[in-house]
């Protein structure tokens, strides 16, 4: 394998080559040793729903052309495609599912360790959601909006839309998925329905399981967005903060705890009590005390509410533990590598998992409830401070990059900085400038790493090209996290990268908010889950023109799509009506039909469709031309 097309990630490739020297194995070898991957799976030929298979289709037509039940290549690739819509939105909307139970705990007097810490956006939910708070009690509020959230796991009435989706979307365009069938009514029960419907010998209308697809992906939406939401409520609004991105910001002196995960709900109680235990550390030998930092999505939302740094992002995630200098990886759910107990074995780093349904071989377990939230995060950074004493001083290698990095912009923190270029309406600055074509459209970039590329490059690549010809750009997730690492997520950036009219823009939204310098060239939105404060402020944007989503000069990139979530996301964004690229080719391409209905029929049926382009240059011209089509559809 080699190390210089693994990753553009200057300390990611440091640690890759000590890795080679101490022999340690990380995901890059473990992919090297996959090759060549099968090509049946890569096009999604083949299935495996029933135990008469695996059988497979050529996709040449020299060999079998049916599957032993019947099931042609176009029944095979939708069927699967849309399990893994179901496995993303299940775990998007699990997570949420958590938060919102806290919630109603929390209101119900059950949990000491958590409040409303951002009442303001507790009560804006409540008037979105309609419930009544005038005169009232905060927890009687609290009760009511998360037993109506959890209305949306439980609702049987098919005709009823899920609340928050009703809550979030542009009337437009709930009317449209209405008329098409396929806006959700219960978040499980569409889970439930996907899995049954994709069962052996059930669905296999390759355009009706595309459209079952859809309407599980839209529950993603639902999930994320009650997960953010309810998240702000709980852990405080996003607001910007300047910290730092990279293994730079590992420090030698300090006990280091990586937090890795999705879920607020712990992540955010680490970062909390890792204050008390200061002298407990310092007195352990560790002069600059705990160091928290993040991994992936759990890395963002601490990023974004408390300037935590970003230690990494999802496909370097092993690489922390290779410094020498982490004492802990704490764990929660999702996109976590069961290999890092195997890596830590060479360390001292013990790895912590804390929730019951989400154990790792090697690991440590210690389970996380809320009810003991504190005492349990205390008791796992305990056993940092234990392991820095453990620590082998000369096999410390922390690579020294750690960049500067602005986070925080939530919807919020984007129409405050707004409000100070027009208080009496705040979208008008970004209207007349789109209008101007100072600003040419917005693109948001989500998703993962994906081996199958060069870790980030493309990220880099495609956010400068755009923000070059004036596009305005928002990240979330691992895309934040490679756009933050690289370096653009700050006032420099905009002044080397951006366009002159883009340019003219951020700086004086930049100025007027106080900033002392333009906003930075990618505007960080947080975790995966935040993906839906974009569709918020899109809406806002689409409702102020009158427009539908679909119109609106507003594209999604995902280079480095990855997950079964990173799947979900993808598909409901093409559903509410965005042009959407991956860089990585789906498992849909041994189906022709179903392809077209994804990256062409979608378009006329929808508005949204997706663009599939692995090399960065063509998918930003790609993309650009599908920005200029929506603004001449808008007479502009
Ligand atoms: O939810 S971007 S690799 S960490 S799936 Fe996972 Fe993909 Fe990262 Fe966050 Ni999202
Ligand atoms: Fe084969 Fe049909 Fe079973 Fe799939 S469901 S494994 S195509 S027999």
């Amino acid at each position: 394998h080699d190390c210089t097309t693994c990753s553009s990630d200057a300390c990611a490739t440091e640690m890759l080559r000590i890795a080679d020297e101490q022999n340690i194995e990380t995901a890059w070898h473990r992919h090297a040793a996959q090759q060549p991957q099968c090509g049946f799976g890569s096009s999604g030929l083949c299935c495996r729903i029933c135990m008469k298979g695996p059988c497979r289709i050529d996709p040449f037509g020299n060999g079998p052309r049916f599957g032993i039940c019947g099931a042609d290549a176009d029944t095979i690739v939708a069927r699967h495609m849309v399990r893994m819509m179901a496995a993303g939105a299940a775990s998007h909307s699990e997570h949420g599912r958590h938060i919102a139970l806290a919630l109603r705990h929390l209101a119900d007097g059950h949990l000491d360790d958590y409040a409303i810490r951002d009442e303001a956006k507790m009560l804006a939910v409540a008037a979105r959601l309609g419930v009544a708070t005038d005169g009232r009690a905060l927890m009687d509020v609290v009760r009511d909006v998360a037993d109506l959230t959890l209305g949306d796991f439980q609702n049987q009435d098919e005709k009823k839309p899920c609340t928050w989706l009703a809550a979030t979307l542009p009337e437009k365009r709930l009317k449209k998925l209405g008329d098409l069938g396929i806006l959700p009514h219960n978040i499980d029960a569409t889970v439930a329905q996907t899995m049954s419907r994709t069962h052996i010998g059930c669905d296999s209308d390759p355009t009706n399981l595309v459209l079952g697809g859809l309407r599980v992906a839209l529950t993603d939406l639902d999930g994320m967005v009650l997960a953010t939401e309810l998240s702000d409520a709980l852990f405080g609004t996003p607001k910007p903060v300047a910290t730092s991105s990279n293994l730079g910001v590992l420090k030698v002196d300090a006990v280091n705890v990586a937090v890795n995960g999705h879920n607020p709900i712990l992540s955010d109680v680490i970062c909390q009590v890792a204050a008390d235990l200061e002298a407990e550390a310092i007195a352990a030998g560790a002069t600059a005390g705990i160091n928290i930092v993040g991994v992936c999505c759990t890395g963002n939302e601490v990023m974004m509410r408390h300037g935590i740094p970003l230690a990494t992002n999802y496909l370097s995630q092993e690489l922390p533990i290779l410094t020498g200098a982490l004492e802990a990886m704490v764990l929660d759910v999702q996109c976590i590598m069961p290999s890092l107990p195997r890596i830590a074995e060479c360390f001292h780093t013990v790895v912590v998992t804390t929730d019951p349904r989400n154990k790792i071989k090697g690991a440590t377990h210690v389970d996380f409830s809320e009810t003991k939230a504190v005492e349990t995060a205390k008791t796992i950074l305990r056993m940092a401070i234990a392991a820095y004493g453990r620590r082998d001083k000369n096999r410390v290698n922390i690579p020294k990059l750690a960049q500067r990095t602005i986070a925080g912009f939530s919807t919020e923190a984007i129409v405050a900085a707004l409000t100070a270029v027009d208080a009496a309406d705040p979208l008008k600055p970004v209207i007349d400038n789109v209008v101007n074509g100072n600003i040419q459209g917005i693109v948001l970039f989500g998703g993962c790493n994906n081996t199958k590329t060069m870790q980030d490059a493309s990220y880099f690549r495609i956010a400068t090209e755009l923000a070059r010809r004036n596009v305005l750009v928002l990240a979330t997730g691992c895309a934040a996290g490679a756009l933050a690492k690289s370096g653009l997520m700050t006032p420099e950036a905009t002044e080397k990268y951006a366009g002159e009219g883009l340019k003219a823009v951020s700086r004086a939204i930049g100025e007027a908010a106080g900033l002392g310098g333009p906003l930075p060239l990618v505007l960080h939105m947080g975790s995966c889950v935040d993906n839906s404060r974009a569709v918020i402020l899109a809406t806002a944007l689409a409702n102020k023109l009158g427009v539908d989503l679909s119109d609106l000069p507003v594209v999604v990139s995902a280079p480095e799509a990855m997950s079964e979530k990173a799947v979900a996301i993808g598909t409901w964004a093409v559903t509410i009506g965005f042009p959407t690229h991956l860089g990585t080719v789906p498992p849909v391409v041994g189906s022709e039909t179903v392809t077209r209905l994804v990256t062409e029929t979608a378009k006329e049926l929808i508005g949204g469709h997706f663009i599939v382009e692995t090399d960065p240059a063509i998918a930003a011209d790609k993309l650009f031309a599908a920005i200029q089509e929506r603004r001449r559809g808008l007479g502009l």
